[in-house]
């Protein structure tokens, strides 16, 4: 049968060739590979399914279960866990789930904040069901914007948290996970690992492993573990001691706590991603991500662009732009789309401006890696990054708060017509044209 093509087809296209043309260094996105995007597209995503494998309330789900099953095994097997619920939409609900099933209302629950590289579920105060229904403590990073471990220590001293999480979404440093295993033991907490950013570097062997330490591990699959936008859940050994029954309440936290029927085209595309996962060409890739990191981070910083912490151990890093003026973000970010390069504005630690328009731009290689790109390639990218901070760096945020949305909307059509921006643009076209969106190294 013909496909009629609609308006919808049409921006999917366009939107394909903005990827193909563009260069994507958000550190949470990624490519997958066609294999996990055909599957996603399969008929799978007509079926309902709500339970587990076995004990469903829908009839004709006993390939579903089949499918689930892979997944599971599949999953348990790369991270050599005993227990894993691969059914959560995302990372959020994924946490919603995990802090259900350990605590109660009111108990309190221990994260980095989100200024310092934090996520809003882990504790961000006020507007998140994190803030709201749990007692948060929030933690930072000390002076060279590493985890502070002294105030973690004697926050958890002083609060007794129930839950104490290890993870991140702007840091550029590896988790010290038995550091925090120590001061989980210490104050009697559940010790929670987000490894979202990481995953596919921990299963690659280039970053510390949390299943030694942890009793909980959450991971989205869309990042460096290049699946589809999904989560999963695991218990380790050591959680399943403290409580036999952990999976289970995880189980009954997603459904009936939180979810209805899981998508089971993505559950199907969570097991071709651990297959890949478990390639030694996938090994190559997270080497490749690391590398890729360090060359970035040394071109930028070989042109006098500063990064948070002064570098990365991992797949991201975080330009700090305090030294231009405070809030410059929103115009480095928006002149980088500009010039062919997409990334995301961001807090820095101690962050002197505000959230909405901070000093910071934050960076990481998995998307460019997938493409297949090298050493060289981000030698030029950091070039090119140096090249847009000089053009626009005189464009100071208005210190008057009611005058920076006009100011943001003034720069914007400067920088659309900005004859060096779109210079760039066009040497980042020639160069992306021969990479496609996925290629195993
Ligand atoms: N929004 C994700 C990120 O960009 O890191 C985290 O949820």
């Amino acid at each position: 049968m013909a496909i009629i093509k609609t308006d919808i087809h049409e921006l999917i296209d366009q939107e394909e060739q903005r990827q193909l043309r563009k260069i994507g260094l958000i550190p949470s996105e990624n490519n997958g590979s066609p294999e996990m995007h055909d599957v996603l597209s399969s008929c799978l995503s007509n079926k309902y399914s709500e339970g587990y494998e076995g004990r469903r309330y829908y009839e004709g789900s006993q390939v579903i279960d089949q499918i689930e099953y892979q997944a599971r095994t599949r999953i348990m097997s790369l991270f050599g866990v005993p227990y894993v619920n691969v059914q959560p939409y995302s990372g959020s609900p994924a946490n919603s789930a995990i802090y259900f099933a350990l605590m109660e209302p009111g108990d309190t629950l221990m994260g980095l904040k989100l200024a310092m590289g934090g996520h809003l579920t882990h504790g961000h105060p006020n507007v998140t069901f994190s803030g709201k229904y749990f007692n948060a403590v929030q933690y930072g990073v000390d002076d060279r914007a590493r985890i502070d471990f002294d105030e973690v220590r004697a926050l958890a001293k002083k609060h007794k948290p129930k839950v104490l999480i290890a993870g991140n979404t702007a840091y550029p440093f590896e988790m010290d996970f038995k550091k925090f295993r120590d001061i989980a033991d210490e104050a009697g907490a559940w010790l929670v690992a987000d490894i979202s950013h990481v995953t596919g570097l921990v299963v690659g062997g280039e970053h510390p492993d949390p299943v030694p330490y942890a009793d909980v591990i959450m991971s989205t699959t869309h990042k460096t573990f290049r699946g589809p936008r999904g989560a999963m859940i695991m218990v380790t050994e050591r959680g399943m001691e403290r409580d036999p029954s952990l999976g289970k309440k995880i189980d009954s936290a997603i459904i009936p706590g939180l979810q209805g029927g899981p998508h089971n085209a993505t559950t199907a595309a969570i097991a071709i991603a651990a297959e890949q996962a478990a390639r030694p060409e996938f090994t190559e890739y997270a080497k490749q991500i690391r590398r890729n990191a360090d060359a970035l981070a040394a071109s930028l910083k070989d042109r006098g662009v500063k990064l948070v912490g002064d570098g990365t151990e991992t797949h991201l890093m975080v330009v700090d732009l305090t030294s231009y003026s405070d809030g410059l973000g929103t115009q480095v970010a928006y002149a980088m789309d500009v010039a062919g390069m997409y990334a995301n504005r961001n807090t820095v630690p101690h962050e002197p401006c505000s959230p909405f328009y901070p000093s910071g731009i934050r960076l990481g290689t998995p998307l460019v890696t997938t493409r297949g790109m090298k050493e060289p390639e981000m030698e030029q990218i950091g070039e090119w990054i140096a090249r847009v901070i000089d053009r626009v760096k005189d464009h100071t945020m208005p210190e008057d708060k009611t005058k920076r949305s006009a100011f943001v909307k003034e720069f914007r059509a400067t920088a659309d017509a900005d004859s060096v921006l779109l210079g760039i643009e066009k040497e980042v076209a020639e160069l992306t044209a021969k990479f496609p969106l996925f290629q195993w190294l």
